[in-house]
């Protein structure tokens, strides 16, 4: 009996080794330690023999037992690592190759604006924000101080999904502002955020697409006035336009969000069909801005007697159009090569204050 456990301890040790598989080795931990194993078989046997021997036999068989299974589990932690390791060596790549031919590709005029947009930002010490493009009614309107049955949540032509089973509908958000709310939500002032992104409006002709893209902006601190909103939007397009001034004019407006509200429109002349910003005897107008409405503070959690701060927005096509010279909007969503291989921003160019934004 002794040999006998010897020997099939000699065998199936043989056979673990041998296995080249997880399921391989399985096969073996079952013909020996299934329930019609060759170990429990002997296990079986026990039953029949004298105390004397059981005594003896108990404890082998166990140890037996014991032993295959520590076996298999060393087998199984080596194959499982043989396997993981070559998983990952076939889907290795070589991030040091050279980049072939990097003037195939090109970036979309709106993401070049987008870039650019944030790298002027970031120097003026905002952070970008992001959030869902599909928005509670909430975030997109209640909190921006647009209530149930506010003419304005027509105005902005709103793409509605269908009710869930609680009957509550989301929206595609129709502008980026719930990224503020959100951000004022989670966030301790001071803030200070560009808020870039899809956006969508049921609206489609020569000037207006159903997805299009904004950028908004917002800062909340102590002691924010209508100087420092006048004074970042100036240090902005002057940047992105890439000229040396620009003048101003601040026009009364209305938004439910900011009061006061104004329009922002920018001097500039248009000569042989081109637009030239900074100074001449027209206005273009550009963005809409405005002091942060007390009742947006309120539903933010924050206290408009100890916080103030404005905001303002405007569409990265239309400032793609201007700085670049496009003429439809339909053609940013073309997809043809030619178009975008006209303007040519290349793919490995980050745009920065010190190197010339678009070069
Ligand atoms: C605009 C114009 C004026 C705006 C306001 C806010 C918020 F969340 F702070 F209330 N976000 N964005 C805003 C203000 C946007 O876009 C034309």
């Amino acid at each position: 009996m002794q040999e006998q456990i010897a020997s099939l301890k000699a065998d199936i040790t043989a056979r673990i080794a041998g296995t080249d598989s997880i399921a391989a080795l399985e096969d073996v931990r079952v013909a020996a330690l299934g329930k019609k194993g060759s170990v429990s078989g002997l296990m079986k046997g026990l039953g029949g023999m004298s105390p004397e021997e059981r005594q003896v036999m108990g404890p082998a068989l166990n140890g037996l037992k014991s032993d295959i299974a520590g076996d298999i589990a060393a087998r199984k932690s080596v194959l499982e690592t043989a396997e993981l390791e070559a998983r990952l060596a076939g889907e290795r790549v070589d991030v040091s190759l050279p980049v072939l031919d990097h003037a195939a590709g090109s970036i979309h005029p709106n993401s070049q604006v987008m870039d650019e947009i944030a790298e002027i930002f970031a120097v003026l010490g905002f952070d970008v924000a992001e959030g869902p493009d599909l928005e509670s009614d909430f975030h997109n309107f209640t909190a921006l101080n647009i209530p149930e049955e506010h003419p304005a949540r027509q105005d902005h032509d709103t793409f509605y999904l269908s009710p869930n089973a609680e009957g509550v509908r989301k929206v595609l958000r129709t502008h980026t502002s719930p990224v503020q709310i959100r951000t004022m939500l989670s966030k301790e002032p001071p803030i200070r955020i560009i808020a870039p992104g899809r956006t969508y409006r049921s609206d489609s002709d020569a000037t207006h697409t159903p997805m299009f893209h904004q950028v908004e902006g917002l800062v909340i601190d102590k002691d924010t006035h209508l100087g420092h909103l006048k004074g970042t939007l100036e240090a902005f397009l002057k940047a992105f336009f890439e000229v040396d001034a620009v003048t101003l004019r601040l026009r009364p407006s209305y938004f439910p969000f900011t009061e006061p509200s104004m329009e922002v429109d920018v001097q500039c002349s248009f000569a042989d069909g081109n637009v030239k910003i900074g100074d001449g005897n027209d206005w273009l107008e550009i963005l809409g801005s405005g002091m942060v409405h007390s009742n947006v503070l309120k539903a933010c959690n924050l206290d408009p007697d100890v916080y103030q701060g404005f905001a303002f927005g405007c569409g990265i096509d239309r400032l793609a159009m201007l700085k670049y010279g496009m003429n439809d909007l339909r053609a940013f969503f073309d997809g043809d090569l030619r178009w975008l291989r006209h303007y040519g921003f290349r793919a490995l160019d980050l745009p920065t204050l010190a190197g010339g934004l678009s070069r």
